[in-house]
Order: C-alpha cells, then sequence, then structure tokens
C-alpha cells in the first residue's frame, strides 16, 4: 500500500480515532437501552476537502477551523486532518475536514484515505479559472470512481479568492451553474479564506446536505422510547472520530461510505 506522510503525531492521532472508533461499535452495540442519550449524541462526518494546488484548500481549513490566513503559501505534503464542531439544524455534528494535498506528486498516496468519507469539497481557484476548474471535473471523477453512481457522497464547489474577484460576474454564476449540473455537484459558492466570506455558508450546507441524504438513504429514522429520533447505524460505521477530547465513548457515528479503495 502506498505510505502517506504522515507524521508520529498524526498517526498517533488516527490510530486513537480507529480504536475510539472501535470501542463505539462496541459500546453501540452492547447498550441497547442507550437510545434516549444516543439520540442526542454527536455524530461524525469525514469531509474530503480536494482540488488543484494553490486553490486555498489549506487556507479555507485553517480560517475556518482556527481563524486564521497564511498569505504564504506551505504546500500539503501528503494529507492533514482537523475537526470542528458545529450545531446544524440542532444536530451537534463533529466534522473531519481532510485536507488533501492538491499537488501531482502526492495523489498516489491518497485515494486509499477517501474511503468512508461522508462528503467532499472541491475548491477551485477564481483567478485562475480555466486550470483550476478543468482539475475541479477531475477531481469529481476520482470521487466518481470511488463512490460509484448508486453510491455517491454529497459534493460542493468552493469558488475561491473571491477577494481578488468580481462576484457579480454573471458570466461566472452561469458557468459554474453549468458545471455543477454537469459534474453532479450540489452546490457551488464563493469564498474567500483570505476574508472568511462564504465559508461557514458552505460548510453548513454540506452538513446538512449529507443529514438529508443519509436519513433517506437510511430510511431507517427509528422512534426512540422518548419520542425523539434516532438515525439508525444500518450502513458500516468506520468513520473518523472528530472529538480530540479523548471523550468518545458514547458518540453515535453516522454512516461511512465505503470506496473502491478498501
Ligand atoms: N487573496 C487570497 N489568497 C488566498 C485565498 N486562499 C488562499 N490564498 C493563498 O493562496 C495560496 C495557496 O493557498 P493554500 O491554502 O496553501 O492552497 P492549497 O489548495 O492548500 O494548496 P496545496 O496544499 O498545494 O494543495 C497561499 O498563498 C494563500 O495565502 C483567498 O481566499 N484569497
Ligand atoms: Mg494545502
Amino acid at each position: 500500500m502506498a505510505m502517506l506522510k504522515l507524521d508520529s503525531n498524526q498517526q498517533e492521532q488516527q490510530q486513537q480515532q480507529q480504536q475510539q472508533t472501535e470501542n463505539n461499535n462496541k459500546n453501540n452495540n452492547n447498550n441497547n437501552n442507550d437510545n434516549i442519550e444516543q439520540a442526542q449524541d454527536d455524530l461524525s462526518l469525514k469531509i474530503l476537502v480536494i482540488g488543484e494546488a494553490a486553490c486555498g484548500k489549506t487556507s479555507i481549513i485553517h480560517k475556518y477551523c482556527l481563524n486564521k490566513f497564511e498569505p504564504k503559501y506551505k504546500v500539503t505534503m501528503g494529507l492533514d486532518f482537523f475537526p470542528k464542531k458545529i450545531t446544524v439544524d440542532d444536530q451537534p455534528i463533529n466534522l473531519a475536514l481532510w485536507d488533501v494535498a492538491g499537488q501531482e506528486r502526492f495523489h498516489h498516496m491518497i485515494r486509499s484515505y477517501f474511503k468512508n468519507a461522508n462528503g467532499a469539497i472541491i475548491v477551485f481557484d477564481l483567478t485562475r479559472i480555466y486550470h483550476t476548474l478543468n482539475s475541479a471535473s477531475k477531481w469529481k471523477l476520482q470521487l466518481d470512481i470511488c463512490f460509484p453512481d448508486d453510491n455517491p457522497i454529497p459534493c460542493i464547489l468552493l469558488a475561491n479568492k473571491s477577494d481578488l474577484f468580481d462576484m457579480n460576474d454573471v458570466e461566472i454564476k452561469k458557468q459554474l451553474d453549468e458545471f455543477i449540473a454537469e459534474n453532479g455537484i450540489k452546490q457551488w459558492f464563493f469564498t474567500s479564506a483570505k476574508e472568511g466570506f462564504g465559508i461557514e455558508h458552505a460548510m453548513e450546507y454540506i452538513a446538512r446536505v449529507i443529514l438529508d441524504t443519509t436519513s433517506a438513504q437510511s430510511n431507517t429514522m427509528s422512534t426512540a422510547s422518548n419520542g425523539s429520533f434516532q438515525i439508525s447505524s444500518n450502513v458500516s460505521s468506520s468513520n473518523v472520530n472528530t472529538n480530540n477530547n479523548n471523550d468518545n465513548s458514547n458518540n453515535n457515528n453516522t454512516k461511512g461510505r465505503k470506496c473502491c479503495a478498501n
């Protein structure tokens, strides 16, 4: 298997996440009487952030998770991972944002890490529309190979560096509407990692779409004993657990999607 450039901390973090996920699954199996608590627990969503190099993937994630913007370009070597806790429609969610290297020299090593993703964000650069949008459609193809038609993961497109672009440009809006329709992408958003514009809205959108898609697919919204609803874990769940405080024993992981690289 291809090796991924992860430092020892990241490797340790991944091992802990794997262990926590196994513990969660054990707990979920053992505690059938815990429906009420589980109904209120967080969901974990693994979101891939992909696209051409230097489009601003890392910058978007840093702005969203750390409220930082670094003007100097620092290449992502392989893959990085950032957690963020959000609430969407009263549902607490642990987002795990997987920052995937855009540079071609890392491509051979990253696809196996697509597995069990719940959604994807493709980023392109408004200052290099032709090249990076073309690249965006190639990244979508990679996703389609990993998650075939009968089981696609929700995907959105971010038109980044909008601080350097005229957002009133009608032509680009038309072009992007057509692009997402042709490529099976749910929605597109103007974003600026520099100014923080549009990012939160986009993240909430994809989380909501995943929740909607997941509950529609599982079709097993079960009524818990207190009359509230709980999403059943009837699909394989080996998601990333994003909570870093080592107190995840009761997390209710939502469904991970298997991909071709299993
Ligand atoms: N003006 C402006 N610059 C941005 C924005 N987003 C990113 N940048 C700059 O673009 C360059 C590349 O950003 P990164 O976030 O490192 O790009 P990346 O997509 O993660 O690149 P790889 O890791 O190589 O795949 C950096 O110099 C950033 O400061 C933005 O919204 N506006
Ligand atoms: Mg990067």
